[in-house]
């Protein structure tokens, strides 16, 4: 057993998804990138919840909403100590990262951007970072601009730092890439579009999971992830916005919790951070989003690296050793994320094969079809590794890859 193994050694246990089998075999879960399985720990306070204090929130004066209310609020101030953000009214709950990066979008977008303004992207972004920037463009008539990446699958930073200018009002770009696992340098991005006047946000989906953020030293302005990534529930996720940003913009949606009073004539907007969270919220989501956050800290960010560092350099030597194999993307720094293709095999064949051998990946465009574009492919086949994957993983995934070239010789 290695040294990753030992030191993270209960925490299969934890994952009761893991205690199934798939087609009769041993089940190998290489697909977090897409969704983290979920501890116990997180499963039971979405329960617990439900059992005991299923309320609305803000609204009521009985006990179960005051419950409900103060784990909610708790939950948020877990976010913010886990962001490091300045103030608890500066993490808005959206529904996950796409939300919060089109609420920024229409937002921000309403109060800062206008025809011939530019927004800086780059071509490792998910779908999510790109479509909602195309939405604004046809909006206001703004121009995207692309930073493009190299052939490692890094930002190329020449061309980054080229594309900015005084037109340029936002940069977006992820901190962590979902197709190739480049982690990009987000501090020195940011202080470059800072220095071109430019505002930041970060698409922190693939990171919060597996690194620390700190916002207060990265400054961005905005950033956002999802819950169902970090190991807590689907359908909850999260917009931080520097304070003085969000004071500035308008909400975007219209209903309940985000006003203080409406007449037919005129409606007051609510405080942060409820002017953007209309309408009942995923507070079972939140609250579990909470847990989970507790959850990675308790296991600390320090651990984790430690072990997907070596799962991910015994994956990539063991996926190497497979003739036939091609890596897309070598990036210079990556997390757990290995996008690769069999030659002769399509990646969707491929994944249909190893899931009967038990292994989960994902095959696809991975959201992110300009980079597909950039490496000439439709399609990779993609294994992503978490805190309760393992070298049996990996032994997994190798001998279902050859038996998939034995299928298709
Ligand atoms: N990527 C993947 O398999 P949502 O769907 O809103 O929770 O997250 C969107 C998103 C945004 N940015 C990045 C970098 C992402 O990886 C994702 C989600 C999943 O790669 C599902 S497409």
């Amino acid at each position: 057993m290695s040294k990753a193994d030992t030191t993270l050694l209960d925490v299969r246990a934890q994952f009761p998804c893991l205690d199934q089998k798939v087609h009769g075999k041993r089940l190998a879960y290489l697909d977090s990138a897409a969704t983290a399985l979920k501890p116990v720990y997180v499963i039971d306070a979405v329960a617990h919840h439900y059992t005991n204090e299923s309320a609305n929130i803000h609204r009521g004066v009985h006990h179960l909403s005051e419950k409900a209310t103060a784990a909610f609020e708790a939950a948020r101030e877990t976010v913010r100590a886990h962001l490091n953000a300045a103030h608890a009214h500066e993490v808005i709950f959206t529904s996950g990262t796409t939300d919060s990066i089109n609420l920024v979008a229409q937002s921000f977008g309403q109060l800062e951007i206008g025809k011939g303004d530019e927004i800086l992207v780059t071509e490792m972004e998910h779908h999510s970072n790109i479509v909602p920037w195309q939405l604004l463009r046809e909006r206001t008539g703004a121009v995207l601009r692309v930073a493009p990446i190299t052939d490692n699958g890094d930002v190329d930073r020449e061309a980054f730092r080229a594309a900015l200018n005084e037109r340029t009002k936002l940069v977006a770009f992820t901190a962590v890439s979902n197709a190739l696992g480049t982690v990009n340098p987000v501090a020195e991005l940011t202080r470059e579009a800072h220095a071109a006047g430019a505002s930041v946000l970060v698409d922190a989906a693939q990171a919060v999971p597996v690194q620390p953020i700190d916002v207060q030293a990265l400054d961005c302005d905005f950033l956002a992830f999802s819950g169902h990534k970090v190991f807590g529930p689907t359908g909850i996720g999260v917009l931080y916005g520097k304070e003085g940003l969000l004071e500035a913009m308008p909400p975007v949606k219209g209903g309940g919790d985000m006003i203080l009073s409406v007449t037919f004539e005129k409606t007051t907007y609510n405080a942060l951070p409820h002017k953007f969270e209309a309408g009942t919220a995923h507070i079972a989501g939140a609250i579990g989003l909470g847990r989970a956050l507790e959850f990675v800290r308790g296991l600390g960010y320090g651990a984790i690296e430690a072990h997907e560092a070596t799962l991910l350099a015994d994956a990539l030597n063991a996926l190497q050793s497979i003739d036939g194999l091609k890596l897309v993307g070598t990036p210079a720094n990556r997390k757990g994320i290995i996008s690769f293709l069999i030659d002769g095999i399509h990646p969707h064949d491929l994944g249909t094969i190893l899931d009967q051998e038990g292994v989960a990946v994902r095959a696809g465009h991975h959201c992110a079809q300009p980079v597909m574009q950039h490496y000439g492919v439709a399609a990779t086949a993609r294994a992503s590794f978490s805190i309760y994957n393992n070298h049996d993983d990996i032994d997994q995934l190798v001998a279902a890859i050859r038996k998939a070239q034995e299928i298709f010789r």
